[in-house]
């Protein structure tokens, strides 16, 4: 799995990249993430990446020139690229395109923007995708893209500690996640529920599973809608719904 970041700010991706399970993951070789300085596919001498919109406006626009660079030069194969913007006009990123993109055998190329926007011709003679991570604007696409590389990277084999757990979790069920807990037993009079104690773990599951429904059914009701729910889905759902009525 291997990750080409464009950007005019590489510095920003060491910390980032530089701690815990991430920097486990590039040091064992699980990704590979390269971060592309775009300024050194310019040509002028101040190393130009933006100019005035044509026709007026706000804001700069990133030059197509520094961008076809950069992505020809660093994989003049189109076969062995898949070029990525990030840009609040993409299609929404949720889990179900982080376990896409786990399993691309081609080099996944961020293209992180800068100012107002990128010049069109980048989006139609490169790009192959353009992804959203949220209806907000930011000041650069490059949090976008380290949102995209730790959803993906920990969902390859490795770089977890434990696989279950991006088995486990929120989304990856369909469903939020179940209330977890560990010690002290209890804490500020807060009891750790005792079925949870009790080591008969078909009941644990079954509460676990019943408060992932109720959690859902109370914060995000229509990724019920989204999955097959089992009967024991239903007993428990209907369970929950008449506690709620
Ligand atoms: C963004 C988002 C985002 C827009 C102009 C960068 C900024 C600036 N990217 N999801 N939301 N990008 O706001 O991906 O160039």
């Amino acid at each position: 799995m291997t990750f080409e970041v464009i950007t005019i700010f590489p510095e920003i991706f060491n910390s980032y990249l530089g701690t815990g399970v991430l920097r486990k993951a590039l040091q064992k070789g699980l990704i590979e993430v390269k971060v592309n300085n775009l300024r050194d596919y310019t040509v002028d001498k101040h190393r130009t990446v933006d100019d005035y919109p044509y026709g007026g406006g706000a804001g700069m626009v990133m030059k197509p020139e520094p961008l076809f660079a950069a992505i020809e030069t660093l994989c003049p194969e189109r076969k062995e690229r898949r070029v990525i913007v990030l840009s609040p006009v993409g299609r929404k990123f949720e889990q179900e395109m982080a376990e896409e993109l786990s399993k691309e055998p081609k080099r996944i190329f961020l293209l992180c923007g800068r100012y107002e926007a990128i010049d069109e011709r980048v989006r139609i003679a490169l790009v192959d995708d353009e992804v959203s991570i949220g209806d907000y604007i930011l000041t650069g696409g490059e949090l976008p893209a380290l949102v995209i590389i730790d959803a993906v990277a920990r969902l390859i084999p490795g770089v977890l500690g434990d696989e279950r757990s991006a088995k486990e979790d929120s989304f990856s069920s369909g469903i939020l996640d179940y209330p977890h807990y560990t010690r002290p037993h209890v804490f500020r009079d807060m009891a750790v529920p005792e079925v949870l104690l009790s080591g008969n773990h078909r009941e644990i599951s079954r509460w676990r599973r019943k408060e992932a429904l109720r959690r859902t059914l109370k914060q995000r009701p229509e990724l019920l809608e989204k999955i097959r729910l089992s009967d024991e889905d239903r007993t428990l759902l209907d369970e929950l719904r008449r506690k709620l009525s």
